[in-house]
């Protein structure tokens, strides 16, 4: 047995939120990552976010690939739907899992190597096809599990913990992602909870595809000089370009703090994302404008954090299919099979 199952005892005076669940209701099994392994800090941001939001347990549905990342699940939403797939297979499991039933949220977590080498093409067509969900890879630059190999997402020039050096040029996930037409993207570091709690609400608030990319340095075998994936590098070359400083239910704007630096941008579900700007000149509902800001900050050697773009009217595939609202598990035979003549009508158009 690798896992060790939390006691399911609550002190019980624990605060519940809204829905009647304790911060502790979102938490999974106890982890095997490493001590200090950015990962776990990740699984902590979105037990916090869902505990915050008010989001059932049971109306979740989390699923991964292959990967220290891949295993975190395990770690958080313990009463939720899981499912691990292979390695770089997630997307296309969850938008089989996303067709059949969209009355769940859909979190899909993954590693850089499990979506920028083995499953770009997965990443790339979950992005494009506007899958809602949200995407977080929990981005290290190396195979944390196969013991600390260059991912595709290792910059040029930097250096493994053996002194080796990457002479390929990187997969940036979040070029990808602005490219391709998700229309939530942001990126976060492990070591910024107060920053990386807020990301992940917004992109569960989101009605597209939500993509965050999460700086998260593996202390064994990436967290040394030479690395730009090390807790030191991170902190020192993050370049944060929006702070969320609040999402409220209640649609009332208060005052503004700063005003023409803070924008109040409406989410799906009525809920409203106030977005405090810290570069005036990066502009996170522009797409162009959002690459061509994080391009420039990456030329400059800093990691460009916040949330870089967000498109407020986004739809998402099954507004492009035109599917039906209930999950099919709920459709009665009729619904499901129109039977004989509305065959024969089809098969009539196609003479
Ligand atoms: C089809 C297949 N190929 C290769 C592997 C070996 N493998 C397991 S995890 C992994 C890479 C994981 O890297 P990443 O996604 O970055 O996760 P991390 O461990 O760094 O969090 C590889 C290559 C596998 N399990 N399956
Ligand atoms: S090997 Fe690296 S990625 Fe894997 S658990 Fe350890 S620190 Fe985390
Ligand atoms: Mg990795």
């Amino acid at each position: 047995m690798t896992y060790i199952t939390k006691p399911r005892l609550h002190h019980p005076t624990l605060t519940k939120n809204k829905v009647g669940y304790t911060r502790r209701d979102y938490e999974g099994k106890v982890s095997t990552l490493c001590a200090g392994c950015g990962h776990d800090s990740i699984s902590a941001a979105i037990v916090q976010a869902c505990w915050q939001l008010d989001i059932e347990p049971h109306r979740v549905a989390k699923l991964s690939g292959i990967g220290c990342s891949s295993k975190t699940p395990d770690y958080f939403l313990g009463a939720s739907h899981g499912f691990n797939t292979v390695h770089g297979r997630m997307p296309s499991v969850l938008t089989g899992a996303a067709l059949a039933n969209r009355d769940l949220l859909y979190l899909g977590v993954s590693g850089d190597g499990d979506s920028a080498s083995i499953g770009l093409g997965q990443f790339a067509h979950a992005m494009r096809r506007a899958v809602r969900m949200v995407y977080i890879v929990e981005n290290n630059g190396v195979y944390g599990l196969t013991k600390g190999q260059f991912s595709a997402t290792a910059d040029r020039g930097s250096r493994s913990k053996k002194g080796a050096v990457n002479h390929d040029a990187p997969v940036d996930l979040i070029g990808l992602a602005l490219q391709l037409g998700a229309t939530y993207v942001a990126r976060g570091f492990s070591g910024d909870k107060g920053q990386l709690v807020p990301l992940i609400e917004g992109a569960i608030r989101h009605g597209g595809a939500a993509f965050i990319d999460v700086i998260s340095p593996c202390v064994a075998f990436n967290n040394h000089a030479g690395s730009t994936r090390s807790y030191d590098y991170v902190r020192e070359h993050n370049d944060a370009v929006s702070r969320i400083d609040f999402m409220d239910l209640a649609p009332e704007v208060t005052a503004d703090p700063a005003p023409g630096e803070v924008l109040t941008l409406p989410q799906p579900d009525g809920s409203v994302m106030r977005l405090r700007k810290l570069h005036p000149d990066h502009d996170p509902t522009d797409r162009r404008a959002a690459m061509n800001h994080v391009q420039a900050l990456q030329a400059a050697g800093e990691i460009a954090t916040g949330l870089l773009y967000l498109d407020p009217d986004a739809r998402d595939l099954h507004h492009a299919l035109d599917t039906v609202a209930q999950p099919l598990n709920t459709l009665a035979e009729a619904e499901l099979n129109p039977g004989a003549a509305a065959l024969a009508k089809i098969n009539a158009g196609l003479r």
